[in-house]
Order: structure tokens, then C-alpha cells, then sequence
């Protein structure tokens, strides 16, 4: 399996549709168009990125499909590579077809990913443009598309690159104080080294800071509702959802699993939880439910803790909750209110009449922005990205402890390259076999 043998694959998803697009990357691309494609002229004759009108046939030369067919020349493509895209119709078995002959003119079957792994080996996009394709087929929101878009045009492989070359840097200079001592050492130049290293420990470290927030953008945040059964958080979920996704009923203990739906909140993607009432049950499936519950509460970014302003207050309501994770919810508000709940400071809601839902969610919207959950940058790092970068800022720190104490430059030198082969793993630089497969496998064939 080489970078240059030529691979083949539908692209669009399955299923019936009005197109199917098959591609073929590599360098017997145009060859393999040559055999299987019938029209006024041959492919290897078309112009770049031209589309033409003609025939697919089998290696029998029986008629398969019409189609449109364009010839991407390298480097000028998407995997850089030449590639053919052919359009035909949007049939299972078609589409299929298509496929079948272009494996048996010489193509190979695509992995997962490999369209796109090409375009990265082909240096036509860094690892994080590679990374952020699949975030922009899986974006849910207008947001997670803007940081995906951006992140494709390169700003965080752009940044890594600028911070790459301040350690490069960096480390030439002390290389070249160690390899030539005769010049003399400034007596400012350690404060000056540690001065460039502070910057850089600094610039890592405001790009660590987003990594909540492309965990917000990538998965959306994680709030709870719970409390007491019957106390209306199924009704709630539906109310925030906009339909009837749930089971409302009222028997106490209605809902006995966890239930996750995505709403989209000015544009913060929020996976609402609802769970199994809390109460002391003898049903052991209950009490699994119940379990459930408090393990999905233990994940949670923010708990919607609600209860029933008709009902006298539990005990364990004792006074204000300060916790800035928590929303205390009094619902029923149509129904009079109990004597316990007088002057209580918590949100009143109706989920019958829809009174007080629009404040309740400008709370959790003010919540997720207090806890600085609220993507405001374009930038969000992913999970891959935070563990490269966690590494770096500890060599770094590990560095600046050596300069600090004014040990041996060698070491400050070990530190730093290991800092660099860090940044450099984030867009792919290095030696990076394993990173790539992790990475490529989450796309799907033909991407
Ligand atoms: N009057 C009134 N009734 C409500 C309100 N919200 C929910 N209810 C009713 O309260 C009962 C319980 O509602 P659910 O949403 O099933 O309560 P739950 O907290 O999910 O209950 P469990 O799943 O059993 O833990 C249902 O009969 C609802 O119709 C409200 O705002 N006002
Ligand atoms: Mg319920």
C-alpha cells in the first residue's frame, strides 16, 4: 500500500439519492477513466476540472450508466493526485456498478479517510485542515461550522507554526552558545532566554485554554436535569426540545433510563439529559435508573435541580445554592403555590403554560458563559490536539526550571527539542504513522 497506487470509492452516502459521486486519486486515475468511459473524447484529452457528458460501461463494454465525468489534474486537486470524479445516478446498484469497473480497470478500494490522508501526504492541507474536514461534515451549529471553516483555512495550524518556529529558534541559539563558548555569554542572556521561553509557555497555554470549548463545539455541553419524581423533567426536556420526545405521565417513576437529546441554543449546541426521578424504590430497575441518574450527574457541566412549587419543599432544600454549576427550578408555576417555597430564590417555570422557559434559558445560557464554556473564539483545539500541546507546555516548564537554576544548557536543549517534536505531532510534522491512522479512521470511504 503505497502513497501512489491508485484508490477508488463512492463519496456520497448511501442510500438512493438524485447523484452519486465515485472518485478515483492516483496516478493511473486518468488511465483507468481512459478504459471504462465512453464520450465525444477520451479523459486523458480533457481539460482540468471540466465536465463532460458520457457513458460508463463494464469490462464486458456493457452500457452501466450515464454520468458526467471531470478530470482533476495534479497538484491542482483535492487529494493532489489527478483525480477523476464521475457523477452518476443515485442508485445503490449503480453507483456500485461504477465502482466494480473501476476496480477492474486497476483501481484499489479506499480505506476510510483516504481521500483526505492523500491530500495531507501531498502536503495540500496540515494535519489540523485534514482533522477539521471531519469536523465540518459533523458540525451541528452555525458555530462548531465557523471554527471547523476557519480551522480548515489553516489559523490553528498557522498558529502552531509560528509557535514551532519560536522554539526553533530558540533552540539554534542556545545550540550555538554551546557550540561556540569562545563568543562569550551576555550577562542579560538568560533573562532574555527566559523572557522568549515565558512568551512561548504562554501562547501554548492560551491555546490549551479552548480545549473546552471545542469540546463544547464538538459534542455540545452536558446539562442535567434531575430532582424528585413527578417533579416535571420530562415535561421540561420536551418544553426545550419543542416536542413530545419523552413519556409524561403522572405516576411517579415514569422515566426509568437517561434520556439525551441535542437542542441548539443561540448557536451552543446543549446534549440535554433526562433521568429517572429520585426517590427510594424498591423496583430494582429503578433503582438502576436511579443509578444512572447519578452518574450522568457526575459528568454534567450544569444540573437543572427541579421541583414542585405545589408540593412542600424537601428537606434537602436548605436555603440558597451558590453553586455556580447548579439552576434551581420551581415548576407548576400555574398551580398555587406551597407555603415552604415562600420568597425561596429559584426560577419559576411552567411547563404547562411555557411562563418563566425563556429566562430559564438565558440562565443556562449565562451559566455556560460564566463557566467560559461559550465558544467566542474560532479557535478550539480537540482532544488530540490538548494531549500534544499538554506535553509541550511540560517541557517547556521542565526547560525554564533548568535556565532558572542555571543548569547545564544540554538540558535546557533536551527539554526544548522534546517541547518542538510535541507541537510539531498537532500538524502532522514528525514521525507520525500512528497519529495518522487514528486520525484518518474516523472518516468515512470516499472523504
Ligand atoms: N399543572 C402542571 N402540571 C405539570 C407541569 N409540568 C408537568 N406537569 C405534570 O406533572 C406530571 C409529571 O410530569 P413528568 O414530566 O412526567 O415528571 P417527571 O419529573 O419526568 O417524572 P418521573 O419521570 O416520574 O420522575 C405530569 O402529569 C405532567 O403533566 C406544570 O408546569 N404544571
Ligand atoms: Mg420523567
Amino acid at each position: 500500500m503505497t502513497a501512489s497506487d491508485t484508490i477508488a470509492a463512492i463519496s456520497t452516502p448511501p442510500g438512493e439519492g438524485a447523484i452519486a459521486l465515485v472518485r478515483i486519486s492516483g496516478a493511473d486515475a486518468i488511465e483507468i477513466a481512459d478504459k471504462i468511459f465512453r464520450g465525444k473524447e477520451q479523459p486523458s484529452r480533457f481539460a482540468s476540472h471540466v465536465q463532460h457528458l458520457g457513458e460508463i460501461v463494464s469490462a464486458e463494454n456493457q452500457l452501466i450508466d450515464q454520468v458526467v465525468l471531470s478530470v482533476h489534474r495534479a497538484p491542482g486537486s483535492y487529494t493532489g493526485d489527478d483525480l477523476v470524479e464521475i457523477s452518476c445516478h443515485g442508485g445503490t446498484l449503480v453507483s456500485a456498478k461504477v465502482l466494480e469497473s473501476c476496480l477492474r480497470a486497476g483501481a484499489r478500494a479506499a480505506r476510510p479517510g483516504e481521500f483526505t490522508e492523500r491530500a495531507f501526504l501531498n502536503g495540500k492541507m496540515d494535519l489540523t485542515q485534514a482533522e477539521a474536514v471531519i469536523d465540518l461534515i459533523r458540525a451541528r451549529t452555525d458555530l462548531a461550522l465557523r471554527s471547523a471553516t476557519e480551522q480548515l483555512e489553516g489559523r490553528l495550524g498557522d498558529q502552531i507554526r509560528r509557535i514551532r518556529d519560536e522554539l526553533i529558534a530558540l533552540l539554534a541559539h542556545i545550540n550555538a552558545s554551546i557550540d561556540f563558548p569562545e563568543e562569550g555569554i551576555d550577562p542579560d542572556e538568560d533573562e532574555m532566554l527566559c523572557a522568549r521561553l515565558d512568551s512561548i509557555r504562554a501562547e501554548i497555554a492560551v491555546l490549551l485554554a479552548t480545549a473546552d470549548q471545542g469540546r463544547v463545539l464538538r459534542e455540545g455541553v452536558r446539562v442535567v436535569i434531575y430532582g424528585a419524581t413527578n417533579a416535571g423533567k420530562s415535561s421540561l426536556l420536551n418544553r426545550l426540545l419543542g416536542y413530545d420526545r419523552v413519556i409524561v405521565s403522572d405516576i411517579h417513576g415514569t422515566t426509568r433510563d437517561t434520556i439525551e437529546e441535542t437542542v441548539n441554543l443561540e448557536g451552543v449546541p446543549i446534549r440535554l439529559l433526562d433521568t429517572a426521578g429520585l426517590r427510594a424504590s424498591e423496583s430494582e430497575l429503578e433503582r438502576e435508573g436511579i443509578a444512572r441518574t447519578e452518574k450522568s450527574l457526575q459528568l454534567a457541566d450544569l444540573r437543572l435541580h427541579i421541583a414542585e412549587r405545589n408540593a412542600p419543599k424537601p428537606a434537602y432544600f436548605n436555603g440558597q445554592t451558590s453553586d455556580p454549576t447548579e439552576i434551581v427550578v420551581l415548576n407548576k408555576s400555574d398551580l398555587p403555590e406551597n407555603n415552604d417555597w415562600k420568597d425561596f430564590p429559584a426560577l419559576r417555570i411552567s411547563c404547562v403554560t411555557g411562563e418563566g422557559l425563556p429566562r430559564l434559558q438565558k440562565e443556562i445560557l449565562a451559566r455556560i458563559r460564566r463557566q467560559n464554556l461559550r465558544p467566542e473564539s474560532a479557535i478550539a483545539i480537540n482532544t488530540r490536539h490538548r494531549d500534544c500541546l499538554r506535553r509541550a507546555l511540560e517541557s517547556c516548564d521542565r526547560a525554564r526550571t533548568a535556565l532558572g537554576e542555571g543548569l547545564s544548557r544540554e538540558y535546557v536543549t533536551i527539554d526544548l527539542d522534546e517541547a518542538l517534536r510535541a507541537v510539531g505531532e498537532v500538524i502532522g510534522i514528525v514521525d507520525v504513522e500512528q497519529i495518522l491512522d487514528s486520525v484518518f479512521s474516523q472518516f468515512c470511504i470516499g472523504k
